[in-house]
């Protein structure tokens, strides 16, 4: 029986902060698993160094599931993103240990591959449409058949997912959280047109998705789903805050927009509802924030009964950690839908070296024994921790508003 001997959480800023959990056995094998919380970073190294890492200290490194109960059951005090994303880390990198002792990818421990690759989406934006098109043009110059496009609203100074520099949308900030502005108004003139031009450009081949990033409500996503109809969208994401649920009911009775939702989800109970009722189309809850494989595999099961499928968050916070996680989960389920995916910087691809590859619109997760990614120490030692916050938003007349 392969006992856990170490346990250590790693926090590197190799541009963006990362909060890594790194298991070791008797026998030295070792396993990796993301525990990153964007803005809230410390609170899950501290869950986990002051409350989870003595419980782990000679526990079995094959029991997955009794761990995982011990951890959520055992706490008393359940759910939350804190809590699920530390019990995450400890799922993934107990998976990556049973993986190198079997000496096979973590996929064909899941069940094998269901498919050739993972189609994936990645980010156009630009502060205008004719730059987001552009940006696009060149994603699906290199390939990419689906596209999440984003443009700036004119007449507000930021909106949410347009990058800075035109490498990718890093939202947090190092310093107090920035305050964005916001007009609903101003927004909901400004997408129809952007995807309107999209397709004129892009043609009707390739899959095109917009974020709205929690900002409507019901009835107003109504309407946008319905402006969007024509253009085809692959799917319109978080159109309200999901806390209450019911509301996606009012949003499917006014469009036939696919709805995806849940990167902020931290568990099966949070999706329940929502898949039930079939109140949406794609669940996006991603390995790092819901539990780990053992509970998104749950939460997939469901989700197949009901004929969604799955579109895990995979923006540039979540470390190439979880990216081989989810692929390797991605590749297994008969219900995958698509994948995010933000490339990371050469500096976090340096800490964090892995096996996955991009080919012809597809990610792979590689066959290395294990999930197929490491983290340097020596590299990950060299970016100590800043303190970093994602944005605050507000409308114009500077009400308080959901970012
Ligand atoms: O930390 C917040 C980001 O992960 C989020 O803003 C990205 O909405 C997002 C997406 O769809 O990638
Ligand atoms: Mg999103």
């Amino acid at each position: 029986m392969p006992r856990i001997v170490e346990a250590e959480v790693i926090t590197t800023c190799p541009g963006r902060n990362f909060v890594t959990l790194r298991l070791v056995t008797d026998d030295g094998v070792t396993g990796v698993g993301d525990a990153t919380l964007n803005g809230r970073e410390r609170a899950v190294a501290s869950y986990l160094e002051d409350h989870v890492i003595p419980c782990l200290i000679g526990r079995d490194a094959h029991r997955i599931e009794d761990t995982w109960q011990y951890l959520y059951r055992g706490a008393y005090w359940r759910r939350g993103p804190v809590t699920m994303s530390a019990i995450a880390a400890v799922d993934v990198a107990l998976w990556d240990i049973k993986a190198k002792l079997a000496g096979l990818p973590l996929y064909q421990l899941l069940g094998g591959a269901c498919r050739e690759g993972v189609l994936v989406y990645c980010h156009a934006s630009g502060e205008t449409i004719e730059e987001t098109v552009e940006h696009a043009r060149g994603f699906a110059r290199e390939g990419y058949r689906a596209i999440r496009i984003q443009s700036g609203v004119p007449g507000l100074p930021s909106t949410y997912g347009v990058a800075k520099e035109k490498f990718a949308y890093e939202p947090a900030e190092k310093g107090l959280p920035p305050v964005n502005a916001w007009s609903t108004e101003k927004y909901l003139r400004s997408v129809p047109p952007l995807f309107a031009a999209a397709r004129e450009a892009l043609g009707w081949d390739v899959h095109l998705l917009h974020d709205v990033h929690h900002r409507l409500t019901p009835i107003e996503a109504g309407r946008l789903g319905k402006d969007l109809e024509p253009f085809r969208p692959f799917w319109m994401e978080d159109a309200c805050p999901a806390e209450n649920q019911d509301n996606f009911r009012l949003i499917r009775q006014h469009t036939t927009t696919p709805l995806a939702v849940g990167e902020i989800f931290n568990s099966i109970w949070d999706c329940r509802q929502l898949i039930e009722e079939q109140l949406i189309d794609y669940i996006r809850a991603t390995v790092v924030h819901a539990g780990g494989i053992t509970h998104l595999r749950r939460i997939a099961a469901l989700a197949d009964l009901h004929r969604i499928r799955t579109g895990c968050h995979g923006a540039t916070d979540l470390s190439p950690v979880t990216m081989a996680a989810a692929l390797h989960f991605d590749l297994s389920i008969p219900n995958f839908g698509i994948q995010e995916y933000m490339r990371h910087t050469a500096e976090t691809d340096a800490v964090f070296p892995h096996a996955y590859s991009f080919d012809d619109g597809m990610l792979h997760p590689g066959n290395e024994p294990g999930l197929g990614v490491d983290i340097d120490l020596a590299l990950a030692a060299k970016y100590p921790y800043e303190r970093a916050y994602l944005p605050v938003n507000r409308l114009e007349d500077g009400t308080m508003f959901d970012w």
